[in-house]
């Protein structure tokens, strides 16, 4: 098809250049279902919302035998040039994935695993291994994922899946790494928000005889965490009893045994029965308040499912122990809040083990030299007419990730140009970094302030961040204009109203000693595994990390990590709020386009280099492409190069020398001379093989 009618393939060749007629390009592919286009070699990816015939096993392995930039911008040709990198150069790589919830990041790595699965070799090791990968992932969508206003399968819990591969290219392993989970749901759900996807599996899909062992009801509507009042819910009692087909059989693939799903399950359900025990005020003897279980069956249920102690669980849920001995009576209402955080620390704890478990199934069996394939999904920015203590964490990492993909690919880039000597016109962009220390100072940044000792109620937490933040020009914090309990940041990717009430429970995450020692005296093996501080002979109680902090140190080692890899990026973009095929909001896309800095990212990729590397490393790994540069070079590095460069068929528009450093303009040019690498290596060692047979 002519340009006109598809678009260009990669913006960098627009003319001209604007905002304008770069979402009108975007327009005119997603019309012809061209989801994909290039700024050099970032790849933006609009959701589509609807199946596209663009993955398969033949279009995988075109892409996977062509160097990038010969076929049409496509996620196979950022999975493979990232996969060749790895196998060519022998350095791990990363593919980070990002974009608003809903832009279609979590499909875009499944697509990247399925383009790793198809063009690996297929030994019964290695396919085995594979299956579990892809199983992992169904798992962990089950799970981790669930229906929001914004996405019917948001991912709730960051994911950093990291493949091993041996020097033949084949996975050996893989490892996840999950970023906080959005638990809160399991207690509060938003009106049009479903909870995880798994419980809605379990109770369409289970044959009669496991939800009679699990003392559960087919009927959603019995429980009410599942509940809410003006619930819409898109997704077909169908669609879950199939996708608990899909879930079951992970779990076997997985090597999960039957005994270790029935525990999950009983998870499943104790979570779904506690969420359901009513408490109902009662007058105590000396006449404080106290409470009493009005629905006692599904407390036996649950004891029953545990394996145990009625009046353990009973009185663990209604009183609190004060000092060594004595104990108080809750309220009714103390009572529910402490039912809740014990719902949400099962499923919370539960998700965490369920990953280490997956880790444990897919982790290399022995330790072959191995390189690492990276692929990061973490949730999208969110923005919802109520904005609490999980979007103000989603949303951080966001601006986190936001930061290290302007720091590297704007800021640092601009500075080596400039520090090098060539000849640059600077290009200006919107840096978060301001964001960033608005959220992150050590004394006086929003997350910090929930740590700070005297800070002890939510209010205490405003106070100090109208103290501290109020001035900072992302910050809105005691105006007249935001609602009660609330502050605004203005995020990168459009300001947020939060609502400060539970952020301080829910960053302590505090779980009353009670519990978890009932909790551990289940004769369940898994509850054992899950409350291990409920043991009475571990003395050491240490003072639990709260999850703000968490969060930071997790995040800064995922970053640290991504800064020792070959980056490759993948912006998502959504085209629309109503989450339909073929439609193309122009305002919303525009708005994207304009806080992922896309327009500056084309500028540079229209003045700049796609790769860079010192003379004598350079030297090193492309000698043998020049007589006279192997097997040794004397004189001085550069001189080395361009004595080398001259003897390549590549034009020499595509180098330019700086001051230590030799720049490649496009990533071809890198992938051809890899290719005329690879060959002379080949000829090389048929020429050494010859010689070896005269010899002997
Ligand atoms: V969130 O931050 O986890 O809330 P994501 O992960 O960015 O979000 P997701 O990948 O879940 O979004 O995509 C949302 C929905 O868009 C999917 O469930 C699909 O129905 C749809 N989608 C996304 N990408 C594609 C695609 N390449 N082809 C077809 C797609 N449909
Ligand atoms: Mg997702």
């Amino acid at each position: 098809m002519l340009e006109q009618e598809i678009g260009a393939w990669d913006s960098v060749l627009l003319e001209p250049l604007t905002e304008d007629t770069f979402v009108s390009n975007l327009h005119l592919r997603f019309k012809r279902d061209h989801i994909y286009t290039y700024i050099g070699n970032v790849l933006l990816s609009v959701n589509p919302y609807k199946k596209l015939a663009l993955y398969s096993a033949d279009l995988a392995e075109t892409y996977f035998k062509k160097g990038p930039f010969q076929l049409p911008p496509h996620i196979y040709a950022v999975a493979a040039s990232a996969y060749r990198w790895l196998n060519d150069r022998n350095e791990d790589q990363c593919i980070i994935i990002t974009g608003e919830s809903g832009a279609g990041k979590t499909e875009a790595a499944r697509i990247i695993l399925q383009f790793l699965v198809l063009v690996s070799s297929l030994t019964p090791e290695v396919k085995q291994l594979k299956d579990r990968l892809v199983q992992a992932n169904t798992l962990l969508e089950s799970f981790g994922n669930a229906k929001t206003i914004k996405n019917d399968n948001a991912s709730r819990f960051g994911k950093f899946l990291d493949i091993e591969f041996d020097y033949k290219g084949d996975p050996i392993g893989g490892h996840l790494m999950q970023y906080l989970l959005d638990k809160s749901r399991i207690t509060n759900l938003a009106s049009g928000d479903r909870n995880f996807h798994i419980f809605y599996q379990l109770l369409s899909g289970a044959d009669i005889h496991l939800l009679k062992g699990l003392k559960l009801q087919r009927n959603v509507e019995h429980y009410s965490i599942l509940y809410t009042v003006t619930r819409q819910c898109t997704q077909s009692e169908e669609e879950d009893r199939n996708l608990y087909v899909y879930t079951r059989s992970a779990f076997d693939v997985l090597g999960f045994s039957v005994e270790e799903v029935v525990n999950i399950f009983r998870v499943i359900a104790v979570v779904l029965k506690l969420g359901n025990l009513e408490f109902v005020p009662c007058n105590n003897i000396d006449g404080t308040e106290g409470c009493s279980i009005n629905n006692d069956y599904e407390l036996y249920d649950i004891c029953e499912l545990l394996g145990a102690e009625h009046r353990w669980l009973q009185r663990a849920l209604t009183s609190r122990q004060i000092d060594d001995g004595m104990s108080t009576d809750l309220s009714s209402c103390e009572a529910t809040k402490t039912r809740d955080t014990l719902c949400r620390t099962i499923y919370g704890r539960f998700f965490t083990w369920l990953i280490s478990k997956i880790n444990e199934l897919i982790k290399a069996r022995h330790h072959a030299k191995r390189k690492l394939f990276g692929v990061i999904d973490l949730y999208g920015f969110e923005c919802f007419e109520n904005n609490g203590f999980e979007q103000l964490m989603i949303n951080y990492c966001n601006e986190r990730l936001q930061q290290v993909i302007t720091l590297v690919s704007l800021k640092e880039e601009q500075e080596e140009i400039v520090k090098e000597g060539l000849e640059w016109t600077r290009i200006e962009f919107f840096n978060n970094f301001g964001i960033c220390q608005l959220l992150e100072h050590e004394n006086h940044g929003i997350l910090s302030l929930l740590d700070e000792p005297h800070v002890h109620c939510d209010q205490t937490y405003l106070t100090r961040l109208e103290q501290c933040c109020a001035g900072h020009s992302h910050c809105l914090a005691g105006d007249p204009s935001l609602p009660p309990y609330s502050f605004q940041i203005r995020h990168f990717a459009g300001p947020v109203t939060y609502n400060a009430r539970t952020f301080l429970e829910k960053n302590r995450d505090y779980l009353p000693r009670e519990l978890s020692r009932a909790m551990y005296r289940c004769d369940h093996p898994l509850m054992q595994a899950l409350f291990p501080e409920g043991n009475p002979k571990r003395c050491t109680v240490k003072k639990p990390t709260s999850t703000s902090t968490q969060l930071q140190v997790a995040l800064n080692a995922l970053l640290k990590s991504l800064s020792y890899r070959q980056p490759h990026y993948i912006r998502c973009l959504k085209p629309n709020e109503l989450k339909q095929p073929r439609i193309f909001e122009l305002a919303l896309v525009q708005h994207q386009v304009r806080y992922l800095c896309l327009i500056a990212t084309v500028q540079i990729w229209r003045q700049g280099y796609c790769y860079r590397l010192p003379y004598p490393q350079f030297l090193c790994r492309y000698k043998m492409l020049c007589i006279n540069t192997w097997p040794r070079w004397r004189g001085s590095p550069i001189e080395g190069v361009s004595i080398l460069l001259r003897s390549v068929p590549i034009p020499n528009a595509e180098f330019t020398f700086g001051r230590t450093k030799l720049f490649v303009r496009s990533p071809r040019t890198v992938f051809e001379l890899e290719d005329f690498r690879k060959a002379r290596l080949h000829d090389l060692a048929l020429l050494i093989q010859k010689c070896w047979r005269g010899y002997t």
